[in-house]
């Protein structure tokens, strides 16, 4: 059982504690433009609450929408809104104006600190008129963050908070319908370094953490800044990063730890063999299924054997996963210490190994949705209802199958499209594909492959039926893509999730 005292400011805990841990002197960021050390963090994020409270006026517990790409200044920002005692509301940067406004009326936004490449969308927002200040821009621009924190020199003397006051609203990636805004306290923030990091990835004070996931997603803000916090190490934030050159910037960071989804490590697996990767120990994949192949693929190129972890905005960060020797291909993993899993039934009760159900999970974090009746559905007596249908085996590993609403039913046929394109994926032409059901007078729904073919591989029927026919060979022939389509892309979130829902509706 983890332990805070009652009164704890998580981002306090994070900057101050360093102070006293004789962090001061070690790098803690490094973006494209500048690398901070412990201390330069610290006195930034000092400078920027105190504009939060004296500038903009805030009071304890206003929320704070945020919004930029992955640098240190949007990382400065989150903690800077956390340390005032205020709570923290991060967007990705590829939101458009209409979604910042349902998030912004949604959260009760009080004020906005934006990017200035990005406060087009922000002008553009309903509610407007919010105050709002803006980063990266010359400090004789009005709204210059920079230009108010030159103001203020002296440290932020941390604010007092409970232990379980929200410090964190975070939204979720809504693939499908209005996003959902989960609440975490900032005991919350603290306990995910306390789990997954320590015990699966075994985080160190020389550990170099890199990756594509935004900050402004709990995936990144935890791999790529509260993570290295917490031990005294450093993360390296860049923007924009395309498979390339997220191996370049491993290479010549050094990095150690990377965090991204499976589409990237898929991409990556080709292209590893120009890149010293020598540095890297540890590469994490979330957010969605971590197909055999691809494992199969990173660990012939660089000989790592991949960390895959279902995480949740939900509950934080990853609560199933399993590293090194313990690392069971075709599982997601074990609960991390101090999480609990088990499989449940429509109603409720728990079934064995071996039976699909509803993937539950108990810990220190879970799931507060702000102000959404949706939350009844989610927490049942502590346990939190992920949405996602998994299985157990015998030895306790819990199997990924597909999420709940996205299992096709075909023929009266259950069938889990992340295990047709598992067997896709390993096709030498197969690059990528998403198998999703489309609906059908006949059958209810029929197993329809997107298929993105490897580079100099023709489309057409010969491939199709070939795609087919290799998949009959493998799993159980009505599970096989009825309908097989080409394409040059599949279409995925900022998150690298794929959408499904676009896959069905594309009318092609
Ligand atoms: C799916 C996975 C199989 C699953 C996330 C790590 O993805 C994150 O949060 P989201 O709220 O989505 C949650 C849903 O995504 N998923 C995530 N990881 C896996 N499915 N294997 C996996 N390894 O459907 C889950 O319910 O966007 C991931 C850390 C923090 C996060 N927020």
């Amino acid at each position: 059982e983890l332990q805070y005292p009652a009164r704890l400011n998580s981002a306090a805990e994070l900057l101050d504690g360093a102070s006293a841990r004789g962090w001061d002197g070690r790098t803690a960021l490094v973006g494209t433009r500048e690398r901070l050390s412990y201390a330069a963090l610290r006195a930034r994020v000092d400078r920027i609450a105190h504009v939060l409270r004296q500038d903009l006026g805030l009071a304890s517990g206003s929320r704070v929408l945020v919004r930029g790409a992955n640098c240190p200044m949007m990382a400065a920002c989150i903690l800077a809104v956390i340390k005032a005692g205020c709570i923290a509301v991060p967007t990705m940067p590829l939101l458009r104006a209409r979604e910042l406004g349902t998030i912004a009326s949604r959260a009760r936004v009080g004020a906005v600190l934006c990017a200035a490449g990005l406060r087009a969308e922000v002008d553009a927002m309903e509610p407007g008129g919010l105050p709002l200040l803006l980063f990266d821009v010359p400090d004789d621009a009005p709204e210059s963050l920079e230009a108010r924190m030159a103001a203020h020199d002296s440290p932020y003397p941390a604010h007092d908070t409970a232990a379980d006051d929200i410090c964190l609203i975070s939204f979720t990636s809504g693939t499908t319908g209005v996003p959902k805004g989960t609440m975490h306290f900032h005991r919350d923030l603290l306990a995910i370094c306390d789990c997954f990091p320590r015990h699966t990835l075994a985080t160190q004070a020389d550990d170099v953490f890199i990756g594509t996931p935004p900050l402004a997603f709990t995936f990144g803000l935890g791999g790529l800044l509260l993570f290295p916090l917490r031990v005294g190490a450093c993360a390296v934030l860049a923007e924009k990063l395309s498979p390339e050159t997220l191996l370049a910037a491993i290479q010549e960071q050094r990095a150690t730890v990377c965090f991204t989804a499976p589409t990237f490590y898929r991409q990556m697996a080709q292209l590893a063999d120009r890149f010293d990767l020598s540095s890297l120990s540890r590469s994490v994949s979330a957010g969605e299924a971590l197909p055999v192949a691809t494992r199969a693929a990173w660990k012939a190129a660089t000989g790592l054997e991949m960390i895959d972890g279902i995480g949740a905005t939900e509950m934080l960060h990853i609560f199933i996963s399993a590293a090194g020797s313990a690392v069971r291909p075709g599982a997601t993993g074990k609960p991390v210490p101090g999480y609990q899993a088990c499989i449940l039934d429509e109603d409720g009760r728990r079934l064995g190994p071996g039976q699909v159900g509803r993937l539950a999970v108990k810990g220190p974090t879970g799931c507060r949705y702000l102000d959404d009746p949706r939350q009844r559905n989610y927490v049942h007596e502590g346990w939190n209802i992920t949405g996602d249908a998994y299985q157990m085996d015998e030895d306790g590993y819990f199997h990924y199958c597909s999420r709940l609403d996205d299992m096709i039913i075909s023929a009266g046929y259950n069938i889990a499209g992340a295990e047709v394109e598992e067997v896709l994926l390993h096709h030498p032409a197969v690059a990528e594909c998403g198998v999703v059901g489309r609906a059908d007078e006949e059958r209810g729904q029929v197993v329809e492959a997107h298929v993105v073919l490897k580079p100099g591989v023709a489309a057409g029927a010969e491939t199709a039926l070939a795609l087919q026919e290799f998949v009959k060979a493998r799993i159980a022939p009505y599970k096989y893509p009825r309908v097989v389509r080409f394409r040059e892309q599949l279409p995925r979130t900022e998150t690298g999730k794929l959408q499904r829902f676009k896959l069905r509706s594309d009318a092609v």
